[in-house]
């Protein structure tokens, strides 16, 4: 039987990468995005739509037949307050309620490090579920995608997986992202294992490769059957030898957001002073 997955923010940044790589015989990827897509290659199994994820009744129309439901639509980034609310919390609950009115039965939810980005690096591992402590609007974004999913799950009994990513990016770009790295082949891998575990109800899940310098969990994500294949390690000499190793008691290097937890990115007190 074939089966359909529809993935918002098809154009995005992870939305792109993942692109190929979800591609499968017996698969239709349904592509959505606000903005405009590459046509589908030759034999390539796409049907793509355009849309905005603050539709609902282009939501709900994007969700008819649909099996499973991947969500990365949204400002991956800090954002004016108005703009996170409508797009990254009121999109996400539009596409809940248009998968739970079509009776998808699972959806995964692209949620982030930020949503937990000012815990402060530990002894031991940063544990699964850790409460979160967003660094940011878009942190307090993913925190509330991470409730509707649990609200989803626990009332309408869906299964809902939200991932805390990290950097998914072809490569790491700097010396925090040596920790935080998810590559792409291993996003693949984890949204395939969210995709086939049998009845997971709802899990929160750190979403990063099994890198040698990684200091959150991934114990959940393993319980899901997520096998890492993939370790930043291979660039970390070339990544410090560009950009020279941050300081050991900074940012970077001991809380989980990063950079984000600085008045650099304090976007408060930027829409005050406009
Ligand atoms: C995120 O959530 C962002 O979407 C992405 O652009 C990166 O900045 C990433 O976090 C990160 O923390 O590296």
């Amino acid at each position: 039987m074939t089966e359909r997955i529809l993935i918002t923010g098809a154009a995005g940044g992870v939305g792109t990468l993942m692109r190929p790589r979800l591609a499968a015989p017996d698969r239709v990827l349904r592509l959505l995005d606000i903005g405009e897509q590459p046509a589908a290659a030759e034999g390539e199994r796409v049907e793509l739509v355009t849309a905005s994820v603050t539709d609902q009744a282009a939501m709900d129309a994007a969700c008819a037949g649909v099996d499973a439901v991947i969500h990365l639509g949204g400002h991956s980034l800090e954002q004016p307050w108005k703009d996170i609310l409508t797009v990254n919390i009121d999109g996400t609950h539009t596409v809940l309620e248009a998968a739970r009115r079509n009776g998808v039965k699972r959806v995964l939810l692209a949620s982030s490090n930020h949503a937990a980005g000012f815990i402060r690096r530990g002894a031991e591992d940063t544990p699964d579920y850790a409460f979160p402590r967003p660094d940011t609007y878009y942190g307090v974004s993913k925190v509330a995608v991470e409730a509707l999913g649990a609200l989803y799950a626990d009332r309408y009994g869906l299964d809902v997986i939200a991932m805390r990513i990290g950097s998914c990016f072809e490569k790491p770009r700097d010396v925090r992202m040596l920790s935080t790295w998810l590559s792409p082949a291993d996003c693949a891998r984890m949204l395939e294992a969210c995709l086939a575990t049998p009845s997971p109800g709802y899990r929160v899940i750190w979403g990063v490769s099994d890198n040698t310098r990684r200091w959150v969990s991934l114990d959940e994500a393993k319980a899901l059957g997520y096998q890492s294949e993939d370790d930043s390690e291979r660039y970390a000499e070339a990544v410090i030898a560009e950009q020279g190793m941050p300081a050991a008691d900074g940012p970077e290097l001991n809380y989980v957001g990063g950079v984000w937890v600085t008045s650099a990115w304090d976007t408060a007190v930027k829409e005050t002073v406009k």
